[in-house]
């Protein structure tokens, strides 16, 4: 499944960064992008819609 949650939270790359390797830790697999511009993140996966969402807020940011 491809997911597209908008993150407001994202203001650098570094934050983008930190999200991608967070998300990738826990699936290796995980096929990430990140717009910055639009603080969108688009991710493939074969994780469920919750259990992304909770991993971005374990990583410390918000979902709109
Ligand atoms: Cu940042």
């Amino acid at each position: 499944m491809t997911f597209k949650l908008k993150v407001p939270d994202i203001a650098c790359q570094g934050c983008a960064d930190g999200i991608t390797e967070f998300l990738l830790t826990l699936e290796p697999d995980a096929k990430v992008q990140i717009d910055l511009s639009t603080k969108m993140v688009t991710i493939e996966t074969s994780a469920s819609l919750e259990n992304i969402q909770q991993a971005i807020i374990e990583a410390g940011y918000t979902i709109e």
